[in-house]
């Protein structure tokens, strides 16, 4: 039966975590996978989560199966969330949200569906894009192209380039754009840019899709769900997925939901069914405890100004770490301005460094990046800081 099965390549990303876990080197820095960590270089727990999972032990519930959409107040939280509870495509009903296995489960949902409603659409992800993005809607039986969107020279965003692929989109096209926090280029459009691109995403009839799995991380969890905001204004029927992987630290816990703006609440609530089957037909119904938790968090003020204070917390030393990254790498010597790094955001940097560089940082110092030269810069702490620019201005 097996015997014509190919070897599959290795998530590249996923990949280099085997390859660290691996590596014997005692000064080994993983800046490989997008994971935030303290300043000890721990996964941290947060306070928030600790709260709220104390008093769910308190009195311990059974465990039956949720409703295929998920936890009704864990969807209500995410709506408000994104879009805002006092907002009228939340109180006129036009909002449809599921949660989701994660913001990866968001995006899968929406594919399948979108399978459904426009069989024949491409899909256009930015180049480059988070590697997932392609599989997960090649997977969901599309064709997937990308648009125009790192500029390695001008180190920033090609704008022109991104609205000329645009332009140039069929009607129909479902496009998936970074909400916040590009991953892997860590550069960003601005307000003016992303007011072209609806405009051209309108014009054009093009699909929006938006990934937010970064919300907290950019400026603030208003500023970064602030784009959402205006493809709502614009009168778009759009795709959001929310990940709380990142946001409130519960990764292997599988939080994310999914998000479609309809025209009216007919329209949503026969959105919701069919969301409701892309769900059942590939896990039935999610599962309890992360949403619970998150459920818990967002809709409890105090919990909710705690979790609001740590993921600002996570921002603050993100941003630290860039400086110290740049003040860093001048003290060992680089002489290339790399100035750049603080006008990125969110979690990861796009470094500029080669393959063969980023191959030199990991087998001669222990260093892991992707081969693209992306680094998180939320790795980084100030234990390994002195460390990490010291490598790498040893293969500049
Ligand atoms: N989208 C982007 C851009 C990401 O970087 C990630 C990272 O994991 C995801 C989606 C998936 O999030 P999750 O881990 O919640 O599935
Ligand atoms: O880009 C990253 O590092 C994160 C984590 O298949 C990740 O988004 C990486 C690869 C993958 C799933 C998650």
């Amino acid at each position: 039966l097996f015997s014509a099965v190919e070897m599959a390549p290795r998530d590249p990303i996923l990949g280099l975590n085997e390859q660290f876990n691996a590596d014997n080197n005692p000064n080994k820095v993983n800046l490989g996978v997008g994971v935030y960590f303290d300043d000890n270089g721990k996964l941290p727990l947060l306070q928030c989560v600790q709260a709220a999972e104390k008093t769910m032990m308190a009195t311990p519930t059974a465990r039956g199966y949720l409703p295929i959409d998920g936890i009704v107040a864990y969807d209500n939280a995410v709506k408000a969330l994104v879009f805002g509870a006092d907002s009228d495509v939340v109180k006129s009903g036009r909002v449809s949200t599921v949660q989701a296995i994660g913001g990866t489960g968001g995006l899968k949902i929406g594919a399948d569906f979108l399978k459904k409603v426009s069989p024949k659409a491409k899909v256009l992800i930015s180049d480059p894009s988070w590697e997932n993005h392609r599989a997960i809607f090649v997977n969901a039986g599309f064709e997937v192209d990308s648009y125009a969107y790192y500029d390695a020279a001008k180190r920033g965003v090609n704008f022109e380039g991104m609205l000329t692929s645009l332009n140039a989109a069929e009607p129909g096209t479902i496009v998936v754009l970074h909400a916040c926090c590009h991953n892997p280029t860590g550069y960003d459009i601005t307000d003016d840019q992303w007011d072209q691109v609806i405009a051209v995403v309108k014009d054009k009839g093009l699909t929006a899709f938006l990934d937010m799995a970064y919300q907290g991380f950019g400026h603030g969890i208003a500023e970064d769900g602030a784009v959402i905001g205006k493809f709502v204004a614009a009168g778009l029927n759009i795709f959001v997925s929310t990940s709380f992987s990142k946001s409130f630290s519960l990764y292997g816990e599988r939080v994310g939901a999914l998000s479609v703006v309809a025209s009216d609440k007919e329209e949503a609530s026969r959105v919701l069914s069919q969301l409701k089957i892309a769900i059942r037909t590939n896990y039935s119904n999610p599962p309890i405890h992360g949403g619970a938790v998150v459920a818990a968090v967002l809709n409890n003020p105090e919990l909710r100004a705690q979790w609001e204070q740590e993921l600002a917390e996570m921002r603050v030393r993100i941003k630290a770490m860039r400086q110290k990254l740049v003040d860093g790498l001048k003290a060992a010597g680089v002489q290339q301005d790399m100035g750049f790094i603080t006008s990125q955001i969110g979690m990861f940097s796009y470094s500029g460094l080669t393959k063969d560089q980023m191959v030199r940082l990991r087998s001669e110092f222990g260093v892991y990046g992707t081969d693209t030269g992306r680094m998180c810069v939320a790795a980084l702490n100030s234990k390994n800081i002195d460390y990490v620019c010291a490598a790498i201005a040893k293969v500049v």
